[in-house]
């Protein structure tokens, strides 16, 4: 059976031609500095955000745990917002790994607001920690897309206080597309950047963290205290360097099934969607009257598909590449049909 995976897009699938290109793909050992296919997608990757260089890491909280390892000493503060990844999905890791203390800002619906970042950053006390890093996630986890000019007021107060800033961009090319901007143009106000090919792009597997030369050459020692030395990578990374050139320019479609995935729901009278949300490739909704979330997350199973349980009340659905305009259209027939 068929299903329709509107879980995240973490879920799509490689390929054919990223499935050939990890066939034919030229490797060698990369902890030795010999995989050719590794160096190529490092290379590109630092382009497509205008970086010096940029470092293939295992995963989205691999690279954004590596950064704040990176960039921080134990016992620093680093300013995160309240509901991002870091705080919310990456198992307390920034405490264990760069031994650091988070402290978060509101970030409502998942847009930073400067003035309250600069009142998080901590005067010369002693008693206070120093703060190490401010991050930022563009688009946030809540589907909401942050400015230029909001980056640009962040990126100036950091850089007047000279703290780094880190970006986790693990979506960072759905950004750029509703912002109709390339992607380094995101990029230019903060210090490093980490994004995913596992996402959207559809990539297997595997992230990015970019920044200068400097950065990335302790990154990549970070990387592999982290046991993330890997050989042969250049097996996945070519699955990696057809996402970057191929998967990029696709991504607004999912935008578009997003809104009009977002546009069908909120027909029906039982549910309420969250409209200022819908800025990328999620839609985020709530049921008006007490539903059974457990019957309701096996019917769609039962009718092929699938979604996950709400959070706090709250589901998200995710369109990605194979997911088409009919499926939206199955979806929302699907839900109405549970609803009846
Ligand atoms: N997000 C996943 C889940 O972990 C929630 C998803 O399905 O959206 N930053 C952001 C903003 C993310 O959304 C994610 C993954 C990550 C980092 C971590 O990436 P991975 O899963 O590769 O560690």
């Amino acid at each position: 059976m068929r299903y329709i995976d509107i879980r995240s897009d973490t879920v799509t699938l490689p390929t054919k031609k990223m499935r050939q290109a990890m066939f034919d793909a030229e490797v060698g050992d990369d902890v030795y500095g010999d995989d050719p296919t590794v160096k190529k997608l490092e290379k590109l990757a630092a382009k497509k955000v205008g970086k010096e260089a940029a470092l293939f890491v295992p995963s989205g909280t691999f690279g954004n745990e590596l950064a704040l390892f990176t960039h921080t000493k134990r016992g620093d503060e680093v300013i995160v917002a309240k509901n991002s990844h870091i705080v919310l999905h990456e198992v307390g890791s920034s405490a264990v790994i760069a031994g650091v203390q988070l402290r978060t800002y509101d970030s409502i619906n998942g847009i930073p607001d400067p003035v309250e970042i600069k009142s998080l950053i901590r005067s010369n006390d002693i008693h206070y920690p120093p703060t190490g890093l401010i991050c930022l996630e563009n688009p946030s986890g809540m589907g909401t897309v942050t400015s230029l000019d909001v980056m640009k007021e962040i990126h100036e107060i950091a850089r007047d206080r000279k703290i780094s800033i880190h970006l986790d961009g693990a979506r960072i090319f759905n950004a750029a597309c509703t912002l109709n901007v390339d992607a380094e143009e995101i990029a230019m106000y903060t210090d490093s950047v980490m994004f995913c090919l596992s996402k959207g792009l559809a990539a297997p597997i595997g992230s990015m963290l970019a920044g200068t030369e400097e950065f990335i050459e302790k990154a990549r020692k970070g990387r592999k205290l982290m046991g993330g030395g890997m050989r042969q990578a250049g097996i996945i990374a070519a699955a990696g360097i057809v996402a970057l050139e191929d998967m990029i320019d696709r991504l607004c479609e999912d935008h578009e099934n997003a809104t009009l995935l977002a546009k069908k729901l909120d027909e029906f009278e039982e549910i309420e969607v969250m409209k200022e949300r819908t800025q990328v490739n999620m839609v985020f909704f709530r049921f008006n009257e007490k539903i059974n979330d457990d019957a309701f997350v096996s019917y769609m199973f039962k009718k092929g598909v699938k979604i996950n349980p709400p959070e706090n009340g709250e589901y998200r659905f995710v369109t990605n590449k194979d997911v088409s305009k009919e499926d939206v259209n199955f979806v929302i027939k699907t839900i109405g049909d549970f609803l009846s």
